[in-house]
């Protein structure tokens, strides 16, 4: 962990310039008619998940190129998501990936985070992988699908490894399971469009039932990947009548790079939000598809305006879903990359946070565009920059967490306690 003094001492050489800056950041806030303690208190509530598969260098099937000091066990994994903690103050909760992560021993894993203030966010399940401990121990393969498969003894594989991971989850302390399949098909006429889905239907209604109280289910759908010709859960609409024919307690989750290009996904976020069925939030970023790059990084105004509908639906604060960062890091540090896209999404926030919302109202009511565009730019082209600073400050974190994270030397540190070619697990 990175104790609280090593913090304190990145910060003090810092605190000046950002007394200064914070000022200009009050007044910026104050004259867009926002309350800056009320938006500071919001960004500092804030909290987004790290994935448990990004604390590692990500690759892709042309080759992957280790960080060095990678975690290699989940207990590690912990330790670097509160490190992440520490140095942002956003990120108290690690979501876990079965079997990537396969704790044998549940109670001592919660223990490891609960001594580091971290807490077990949405759990995922992987039956798009053949693995011995999902696939009924090698009897079966997902090569075809898992609950779209047609053999009834892999839907029964597939079912029965979700469960597991709502009874793992249940023991850590998670509320909630994510299932993104990549059921589907990669040529044309091989698969029963119709059949597959209701065989999908028929397997998250059993999952769902299986929910303990106070759980929820989350449908992930994604356009393509792996299967190239059509997938299942293909769309927002799909995702939608999954969930509803599913059951009361699960809901859509939202990958930020699950979209065919130009797909408007603010829009897609109210909708969702209007009916009750948005659950869960995968941020990360992208020019071509799902290419898993740091939040923000491309399409900032996108990433505003999704902020915006979502601190539309949860009137004036962010609504309480499952934020995840679902990211691959494959020439950066992998905590930079998430402490880039937490700071990102942060400063996306307290923009939205400053908009002019009855200004914006006026406008759309007198069908006045550019009035209304000026509302939005008027928060989103504001440095919002020391706004986050300052919350994160009030959290005990970092004014400027890569800054600190590299001072501190955390990656040469890991590298010396773990090794230079330590290689976490994931994809
Ligand atoms: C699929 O692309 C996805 O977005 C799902 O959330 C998976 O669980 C995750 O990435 C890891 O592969
Ligand atoms: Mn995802």
């Amino acid at each position: 962990m990175i104790a609280a003094d090593r913090i304190a001492a990145c910060n003090a050489p810092l605190a000046d310039v950002h007394a200064r800056e914070l000022e200009a950041a009050l007044a910026t806030a104050s004259r867009l008619g926002a309350d800056p303690e009320d938006v500071i208190g919001e960004l500092a509530r804030f909290s987004v998940a790290a994935p448990s598969w990004a604390l590692g260098t990500g690759g892709t099937r042309f080759g992957r190129f280790p960080a060095g000091g990678e975690p290699r066990t989940l207990e590690e994994k912990i330790d670097d998501v509160a490190a992440l903690n520490a140095l942002t103050g956003a990120n108290r909760t690690i979501s876990l990936h079965v079997p990537w992560d396969d704790p044998p021993d549940a109670d001592a894993v919660r223990g490891h985070a609960a001594d580091r203030d971290v807490t077990f966010d949405a759990m995922n399940s992987n039956t798009f992988q053949d693995n011995p401990a999902t696939t009924d121990g090698g009897k079966v393969s997902y090569k075809f699908g898992s609950f779209a498969h047609t053999d009834a003894a892999v839907r029964e594989a597939a079912v029965a490894h979700n469960l597991r991971c709502i009874e793992l989850g249940d023991q850590l302390g998670s509320r909630a399971l994510s299932i993104w399949l990549g059921d589907g098909a990669n040529h044309p006429g091989q698969a029963d469009f119709r059949g597959q889905f209701e065989r999908v239907v028929e397997g998250l209604r059993r999952v769902h039932d299986h929910l303990p109280d106070g759980w929820v289910l989350f449908t992930e759908h994604k356009p393509f990947e792996p299967a190239f010709y059509a997938t299942v859960n293909q769309d927002w609409g799909s995702s939608l009548l999954l969930a509803q024919a599913a059951g009361e307690r699960a809901r859509c989750l939202v990958d930020l790079g699950h979209h065919l290009p130009g797909a408007n996904i603010e829009q897609i976020v109210s909708r969702l939000a209007m009916v009750g069925r948005l659950g869960g939030f995968h941020f990360n970023d992208s020019k071509y598809g799902d290419d898993d790059l740091t939040s923000g990084s491309v399409t900032p105004y996108q990433l505003f305006l999704i902020v915006c509908e979502l601190v539309s639906a949860g009137d004036g604060r962010m609504p309480d879903l499952a934020y995840m960062l679902d990211q691959s890091a494959n020439v950066k540090d992998p905590l930079e990359d998430l402490l880039q896209s937490t700071e990102a999404i942060h400063v996306a926030l307290a923009q939205a946070l400053l908009v002019d919302r009855p200004g914006l109202a006026v406008a759309q009511r007198d069908n006045d565009p550019a009035m209304a565009e000026e509302v939005l730019h008027a928060a989103f082209r504001s440095d919002v920059r020391p706004l986050v600073a300052e919350a994160r400050r009030r959290n005990g974190a970092a004014l400027r967490p890569l800054r600190a994270f590299r001072d501190l030397a955390y990656r040469r540190e890991r590298i010396a306690e773990r090794g230079e070619s330590a290689v976490s697990t994931g994809l």
